[in-house]
């Protein structure tokens, strides 16, 4: 081969070479962070995709995002991909409580340190991650059922509650059904008379409405672990001419921007607040740990209630 031909062959296979080096590590780097997020089930999970990948941009962080949409094994994937790659720190939105022993004992012993966002996990050893930042699920739920207590305060009739959980063995659906429990447990009168996975999607919501409803049972309160699901249980009342808010008293979790719209309309009674915009919060932990500073393990973010009783006239824009 002649020496140009050749000179050009070698260009090609460089650039070819630092275009793939491009895609997975970008330059100017302060330092490089693998995020694993679950899925893109809600405008919960949208709104905190955004604000995770705006505050990296913002702190100049380079970010390696993946979406597991909705799948365990996707995000085991990932968090071998972000080792293989030696990411600088590795953060991650965990479908479920359990299952990430093995996997975070390799980035353990890869030396690289994980951050979990948003859901919790229960792991053997707690060293296996650095950091929590997320939601106190257990009081989103106590807060739900506290809703209930001033709602029927001093009504001793029987209340019957429906309940839609969130994904099995996720942390919110844990800690939101437990916390429920613990509040109501103080009023004997209201009782939890059916439970059903509903999954987060809203899918599910209108469909387990549709199917209580025709089975015939009776109840006063739908309380419904996230937004989503309220809004098919919201679109499966009103198709059998229940008045949501008004016939039925709705509980809900998230505070998405048009739950906060249909609280304003009275077609529901109570919205648990749960943020997704932790993103600023997640870079600033993760620069200090990536320096080498001490941080605290559990970093909960601050939250509140809305209910029919507010005045929400000057309550600025949600932002998901
Ligand atoms: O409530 C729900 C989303 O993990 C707290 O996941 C999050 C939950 C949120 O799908 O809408």
């Amino acid at each position: 081969m002649k020496k140009s031909a050749l000179a050009v062959l070698f260009i090609i296979i460089i650039s070819l070479f630092m275009s793939c080096v491009k895609d997975e590590v970008p330059e100017d780097s302060s330092f490089v962070m693998g995020f694993s997020q679950l899925g893109r089930e809600s405008g919960w999970r949208l709104g905190n995709t955004q604000s995770i990948l705006n505050a990296a941009e913002d702190a100049g962080i380079d970010l390696i995002y993946l979406n597991a949409e909705q799948e365990y094994e996707n995000q085991i994937g990932h968090i071998r991909r972000f080792i293989a790659n030696q990411v600088d720190i590795i953060v991650f939105a965990p479908i479920y409580n359990t299952g990430w022993d093995n996997v975070l004992q390799e980035a353990y012993d890869a030396g690289i340190p994980v951050v979990i966002i948003d859901r919790g996990i229960t792991v053997e050893n707690d060293d296996l991650y650095t950091a929590f930042i997320g939601s106190n699920f257990e009081k989103e739920g106590e807060r739900a059922g506290d809703f209930l207590l001033e709602y029927y305060q001093g009504i001793n009739d029987e209340i019957k509650v429906v309940e839609l959980r969130g994904t099995e063995n996720s942390t919110p659906a844990l800690g939101r059904a437990s916390g429920f429990r613990t509040a109501i447990k103080t009023k004997s009168n209201i009782k939890i008379v059916q439970s059903y996975d509903g999954d987060f999607m809203k899918s599910r919501g209108k469909e387990i409405m549709a199917n209580v409803l025709d089975s015939g049972i009776e109840f006063d309160v739908i309380y419904s672990h996230n937004d989503m699901m309220t809004y098919g249980v919201i679109e499966a009342l009103e198709a059998h001419g229940i008045q949501p808010g008004k016939d039925v008293v709705i509980v809900s979790v998230d505070g998405e921007q048009k739950m906060i719209e249909l609280l304003l309309q009275g077609k529901v009674n109570c919205v648990v607040e749960c943020t997704p915009l932790f993103g600023e919060k997640v870079m600033e932990i993760c620069k200090a740990i990536v320096n080498g500073e001490r941080v605290p393990k559990v970093i909960y973010s601050d939250e509140t209630l809305f209910t029919m009783w507010d005045d929400l006239s000057s309550l600025p824009a949600r932002g998901y």
